[in-house]
């Protein structure tokens, strides 16, 4: 196994205070995504180019004529971030060749989970396929925010959305979220994992280790975004519903890394029923499932604990390739 020939942080004292998204962007108090970013552009360095589909990030921070950029950006059409950033980075490989530039400028997507588990997909897969050395990040804020809260394959089953509603007849979204990591590790790529915004040093190494895996091909990080207005709590308990989240084993961390799957603190404690949180301490907090009741609390637990232990069960079997 590659080993990842990065530093690794242990403190958020040595995450760097350099910025790359000004302020004055119209993101809300509080918006996961929004700080998704900004960690995550910690962690790369200014030497990028961000891909960046159609979404909240996007029209937040770009309003005609300003950008809150400090990167070079692209603004993309909502199911291309795949395609373009591929182009991208293979004109940078073809610029160093021809010696017409000499810089190992990174690519890097900052994509919606619309964009990503639905209407990105197919382009998502191309990039993977071919193997260009991207890092893909999906921010999951778990519906269309953008125009008005959606449901995508991305939202969880239960979550009330304007196209899920909650009444006598269904009880918000019927479908399961979708596995998003198994359809990319699927592509057989040197590295995917999961993150929060909750655990910034996990993030932020994360996308290090990414970053340092380019040259073999593509990285996929998929990092959890809550959003206030559109989950449905007060903005001061972002991070603390973010950290409920793993806490429950609702989103455990784990990464894929040259064919293992390691279960990363605390996601690894939490993998013992008797010490994860009840998923009633996470659900109850949001307006999104205020219908729900002790029959769907019961088959979220289920749901939860079937994915842990096929989680579990990769953990056994991956080995080294
Ligand atoms: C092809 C296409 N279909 C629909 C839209 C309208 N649209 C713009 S942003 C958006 C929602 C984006 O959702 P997501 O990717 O989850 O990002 P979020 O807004 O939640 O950050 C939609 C449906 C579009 N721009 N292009
Ligand atoms: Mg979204």
């Amino acid at each position: 196994m590659a080993q990842a020939k990065v530093k690794l942080i242990r403190s958020l004292n040595e995450i760097p205070r350099d910025e790359y998204i000004a302020p004055g962007h119209t993101a809300c108090p509080a918006c996961g995504a929004l700080l998704a970013a900004r960690l995550i552009l910690k962690a790369t360095g200014p030497d990028v180019v961000v891909v960046n589909p159609t979404g909240c990030l996007e029209v937040t921070t770009t309003i005609y004529p300003l950008t809150s950029w400090r990167v070079p950006y692209i603004h993309v059409a909502f199911e291309n971030a795949g395609a373009v950033a591929s182009g991208v980075e293979a004109a940078i490989k073809a610029m160093n060749t021809k010696g017409l530039m000499r810089r190992s400028t990174k690519v890097v997507v900052l994509a919606g989970d619309g964009g990503t588990y639905d209407i990105g997909l197919q382009s998502l897969s191309g990039m993977l396929e071919r193997g260009h050395g991207v890092l893909y990040v999906l921010y999951d804020n778990e519906a269309y925010m953008n125009t008005g809260i959606q449901r995508s394959g991305g939202t969880p089953k239960f979550a009330r959305t304007t196209t899920t509603p909650a009444g006598t007849v269904i009880k918000g979204k019927i479908e399961t979220k979708k596995d998003i990591i198994s359809i990319v590790i699927g592509h057989h790529i040197p590295y995917a994992a999961t993150a929060n915004v909750a655990f910034p040093i996990d993030l932020f190494n994360k996308v290090r280790k990414a970053m340092s895996y380019l040259n073999e091909g593509p990285a996929f990080i998929h990092v959890l975004a809550p959003c206030p207005p559109g989950w449905g709590f007060p903005d001061e308990e972002m991070i603390e519903i973010a950290r409920l989240a793993t806490e429950t084993g609702y989103f455990p961390l784990y990464e894929w890394d040259h064919g293992k799957l390691i279960i990363n603190p605390p996601s690894d404690i939490y993998m013992d029923k008797a010490r994860r949180k009840p998923i009633s301490e996470f659900i109850k907090r949001q307006d999104r499932f205020k219908h729900v009741t002790d029959v769907e609390i019961k088959a979220i637990e289920q749901e939860i604990e079937n994915f842990l232990s096929y989680l579990r069960r990769l953990s056994m079997s991956s080995g080294v390739t």
